[in-house]
């Protein structure tokens, strides 16, 4: 038998933060625990995506800054009224990294804006916990652990910034590829059902491996979905996977 975890209601049941609500209660509405990753190069990349992935997955995550077309009338309106259609938050992968002042003018300015759309930003915790102060009005996602290999994310690293994540009000959850306190929700990148890396340092593991050993709440895929030649069926794999993979810890 495996170790038992919370569930979703249980932890919905703790949830104090609007987003670890909301992210929680889409989980249980769709029966699924996907986060798909749109590192897409064009705007009609990026909604033709959020189009075939919208139906199953939690939350869409970006990279807004690797859009080449990127407007803000004609990317973000129409990923928010997607995301408004489909039922899914936006979630952007920004990994601030400085002091809070800088911090505040990156998340507000720009050509982005991006605390006028996402509902869910990745932040490090390297600049200490007042520099996340500024990120109001949003679900914060600490990075705790990186996925590449290399990584400086040692378990003493892991250790001071789990401190800070938990002490935050702001923050919601970690990326990380280990196990965090079950009061923070866990989001893990670096899954493919098909591939073990890529040559660029990124290491993959199975949404079973990660529910597994990881109790992991959501899992993050990129290539394994936007690359697929059927991007629906990919999801549906992907989703399904994750779901019984948590099905079969409760
Ligand atoms: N991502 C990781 N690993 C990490 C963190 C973020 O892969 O430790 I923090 C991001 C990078 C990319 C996505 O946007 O998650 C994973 O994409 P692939 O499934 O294509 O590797």
């Amino acid at each position: 038998a495996e170790e038992k975890r919370l569930t979703y209601e249980q932890k919905l049941e703790n949830a104090n933060h609007h987003f670890s609500k909301k992210i929680l209660e889409i989980a249980i509405e769709k029966k699924s625990n996907l986060i798909a990753s749109a590192d897409v190069l064009t705007t009609k990349e990026l909604l033709d995506f959020a189009e075939k992935v919208g139906p199953n997955i939690v939350a869409l995550k970006t990279h807004i800054d690797i859009l080449t077309d990127f407007d803000f009338d004609e990317t973000v309106l129409p990923l928010k009224d997607l995301a408004t259609k489909y039922n899914f938050l936006l979630m952007e992968d920004r990994k601030f990294a400085d002091i809070g002042n800088t911090q505040e003018l990156q998340f507000s300015n720009g050509i982005y804006k991006i605390s006028s759309w996402a509902d869910l930003v990745t932040s490090q915790v390297i600049g200490g916990e007042t520099s996340l102060d500024c990120f109001l009005n949003v679900g914060v996602i600490a990075i705790i652990g990186m996925s590449s290999k290399g990584t400086l994310t040692s378990s003493d690293y892991r250790e001071e910034a789990l401190k800070i994540a938990q002490n935050h009000p702001n923050v919601i959850g970690g990326v990380s590829q280990n196990k965090i306190p079950d009061d923070l929700l866990l989001f893990t990148p670096g899954v493919n059902l098909e591939t073990k890396d890529d040559n660029k340092g990124q290491q993959y593991n199975t949404p079973e491996h990660v529910f597994k050993n990881l109790q992991t709440d959501f899992i993050i895929v990129g290539r394994g979905i936007y690359k697929a030649n059927d991007v629906e069926k990919a999801t549906l794999e992907y989703k399904i996977a994750g779901w019984n993979a948590y099905m079969n810890l409760i």
